[in-house]
């Protein structure tokens, strides 16, 4: 973490990784910014799912094992419980051992009959998967959120890369998509008016103080948000609100007035631009969206 956060406020542009967000703090705000009015992308995946859960479960048939990437609190996944057929298992990957084992805990007691065999790992890079016989139809990695939005294309594809040599070749994946859209409802999405992304973006300071003994005055940093039309990607800054300096150990780092430290990108695709950006792997099968086609779930196949 100390190497990643030196190296990237290092940068012409300084940038920390957004994977600095999620500790306990940063998952509880993000889960909260789950049920903002503004933030569509959960509310718009769930209801898809759940509208179109007998179509997938055709898809899908038989005894499938199902792998969650980044599971978090599996809230989705119960959906998938209740209407897969049979699952085989349930192969939930997280990097977050602590709060895995306590989802897996409370999911083994509600679904007593559903093997849950939890990997915990770093999913963007190779992990290995339980050897699991021919106890399993087929292997279904299911993906939600959009997350794989917050990889750069090029990152996207070393991480599917990564995945298919990880996956038997007969596997598939169900992947939520966010979708391109009238730019003002997605800045929305990324600047509600409680100030949930707000906190959640300058958590990222507080963690870096605390962990690595830094001086961010979190207060002389601001939240901003905005959709770059040409990039397709939503990008989060922190941006400082005066001159001032940084010091973490023995390094200092200057930050103009109004100088920002990018932190998180998310991109938006159109159904075109990202069947062309799994094409090397996988085939798009199925697509649903809802009536305003703001999101996407998607059934893909390797190839
Ligand atoms: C996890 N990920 C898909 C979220 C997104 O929309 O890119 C993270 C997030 N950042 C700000 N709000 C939510």
């Amino acid at each position: 973490m100390r190497t990643e956060v030196l190296e990237g406020l290092q940068q012409q542009q300084k940038e920390l990784p957004a994977k600095l967000f999620y500790d306990e703090k940063g998952s509880e705000l993000f889960e909260q910014i789950t049920y903002l009015d503004e933030y569509y992308l959960t509310r718009t995946e769930r209801a898809i799912l759940q509208e179109n859960i007998e179509e997938i479960s055709e898809q899908v048939g038989p005894k499938p094992m199902l792998i969650e990437l980044g599971s978090g609190s599996s809230s989705k996944t119960r959906l998938l419980f209740e209407k897969l057929s049979s699952i085989a298992a349930y192969v939930p990957v997280d990097i977050s051992e602590e709060y895995l084992l306590k989802v897996v805990n409370s999911l083994r007691m509600e679904y007593p009959k559903i093997s849950i065999i939890p990997v915990f790992a770093d999913y963007t890079s190779e992990f290995d998967l339980p050897d699991l016989g021919d106890s399993y139809e087929k292997q279904l990695v299911f993906f939600p959120g959009s997350t794989i939005g917050n990889f750069r294309p090029a990152e996207a594809k070393s991480f599917l890369s990564a995945l298919a040599s990880v996956t038997d070749e007969d596997s598939a994946m169900l992947i939520g998509v966010d979708l391109k859209k009238d730019k003002g409802i997605l800045e929305r999405a990324y600047n509600d008016k409680q100030g949930i992304t707000a906190a959640f973006n300058k958590n990222m300071l507080a963690r870096i103080n605390r962990e690595l003994g830094a001086d961010f005055d979190i207060d002389a940093f601001k939240h901003h948000a905005f959709y770059d039309e040409e990039q397709g990607r939503i990008e989060m800054h922190l941006v400082s609100q005066k001159e001032q300096s940084v010091t973490i150990g023995d390094k200092q780092f200057h930050f103009e007035d109004g100088e920002s430290i990018h932190t998180e990108n998310s991109y938006k695709y159109s159904l075109a631009d990202f069947e062309n950006l799994v094409d090397d792997w996988y085939a798009v099968e199925e697509v649903w969206t809802d009536e305003q086609e703001y999101f996407s779930i998607q059934y893909l196949k390797r190839k």
